[in-house]
């Protein structure tokens, strides 16, 4: 669309938002500044870089779409791709597996910042952020399903190392590039069946923690959550890191809970436990993901949680207190517009949520008037964000409306194909 049109749209979005007293302008500017945290991972099914070959975890990619990433230069070019169609303060997430060990013999348990210094210098040249994820999953210290709580003392100390090294280089992170560096700790520790001492695990999960986090770090530089799950494949009966295990560490420990859109019953939202658990602590990290029937990590699609989720955090002023981080992955579909796809729809629906008549609707709720807050509720549906969005994307130089398409399938034919 020519920037005349987009300007026309603008200048009408502005006067129909001016009827409900709201300030395009001020809109734009406060969700720019929210740092949206892209994973690493869909680029190349969440294999990494360290040549263990299969995902374990209980967590899986189908798909077999042609241009995966298979080594970091190339998963560094298709994210420099991705950035050009991605409006907004955007972080990376990267994970340890993403490691270059340039030829050393090392493993997870002794990562430096050596391993992940391209990144970093990669980040740096793009005055963007990281975060940061180990990996507890895909490697042959694995115990089944189990890590931090494996029975196996050997294996278990390895995990409680690697654990550790990741604050390490995150602290790293958080310096070099000024900008702190969230790790999540994401475990798939459970059983398959039915467990019988579902105590110990627990135990001994609690224990491992325990040392991870007891060398000071700063909190500020290095947040650390703990992502809860109901259920992985393969791990159906037990999770040992579930909902109340998580909790319960991140409220006693000052951690953040990190809530997975895909790791609760289908019928739970994630956007319905911000304002609880931030009664509690903090903050929070969010995995923005999108469960069909299961956590199947599909592409984070505009729908209702998601702008709910959104809505949650410009409606309740979290901006400093939720992370946002998205975590998805398709292979069935081309690898960068499922980046583009959703983290464009996270970013359109903060916008769509700073662009609410959310005061109007809360003294209709105060006011006992549920007649009005439905009608504006409903009525919000249709406001023009789509035209602020155009706008919005214009004056950050991305592309707006599906012009971002056309440039995917230019890169699909010029580098993925050919890989
Ligand atoms: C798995 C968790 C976890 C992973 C990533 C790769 O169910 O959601 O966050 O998806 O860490
Ligand atoms: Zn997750």
């Amino acid at each position: 669309m020519n920037q005349e049109k987009i300007l026309k749209g603008y200048e009408y979005a502005k006067e129909v938002y001016a009827g409900y007293g709201i300030n395009v302008d001020a809109a734009i500017e406060r969700i720019d500044k929210i740092p949206v945290s892209m994973h690493c991972w869909q680029g190349d099914d969440v294999i990494g870089f360290e040549g263990t070959g299969a995902l374990t975890g209980g967590i899986q990619t189908t798909g077999n779409y042609p241009g995966r990433a298979r080594t970091a230069e190339e998963l560094r070019g298709d994210l420099d791709f991705a950035l050009k169609l991605i409006p907004g303060e955007t972080k990376l997430n990267l994970h340890a597996s993403y490691a270059e060990k340039h030829g050393k013999t090392i493993d997870r348990d002794q990562y430096t910042i050596a391993e992940f210094q391209n990144w970093a210098d990669w980040a740096k040249e793009k005055g963007m952020g990281l975060d940061f994820n180990p990996t507890f999953f895909s490697h042959p210290m694995m115990d089944g399903d189990f890590s931090l709580s494996s029975l196996d003392e050997k294996k278990r100390r390895f995990w409680i190392e690697h654990g550790k090294r990741c604050r390490e280089i995150a602290l790293e992170f958080a310096k070099q590039l000024g900008k702190p560096c969230v790790v999540n700790y994401w475990m798939p520790d459970g059983f398959k069946d039915v467990c019988v001492d579902t105590k110990l695990y627990r135990d001994i999960m609690k224990q491992s923690l325990d040392e991870i986090f007891a060398a000071d770090i700063d909190e500020n530089l290095v947040p650390c959550a703990l992502e809860s799950k109901l259920f992985g494949i393969g791990v159906e009966s037990y999770t040992v890191a579930s909902h109340e295990f998580s909790y319960g560490y991140a409220v006693k420990n000052h951690k953040l809970y990190c809530l997975d859109a895909g790791h609760f019953h289908p019928t739970e939202v994630i956007s319905a436990k911000l304002s609880a658990t931030l009664e509690f602590m903090d903050r929070v990290l969010l995995h923005v993901s999108r469960g069909v029937r299961w956590d199947s990590d599909h592409v984070v699609a505009h729908d209702d949680e998601l702008q709910k989720i959104m809505d949650e955090v410009i409606f309740n002023d979290y901006d400093a207190r939720v992370f946002i981080g998205l975590d998805y992955f398709d292979a069935s579909i081309n690898r960068i517009a499922a980046w583009a796809i959703g983290m464009r729809n996270a970013r359109k629906a903060l916008l769509s949520a700073a662009l609410a008549p959310a005061k109007a609707m809360r003294e209709a709720e105060y006011a006992g008037d549920y007649t009005t807050r439905l009608a504006l509720q409903e009525e919000r549906r249709s406001l023009p964000v789509g035209a602020v969005w155009d706008y919005y994307c214009m004056t950050k130089g991305v592309p707006g409306g599906d012009e971002w398409l056309e440039m995917v399938r230019q890169y699909e034919k010029d580098v993925l194909i050919k890989r």
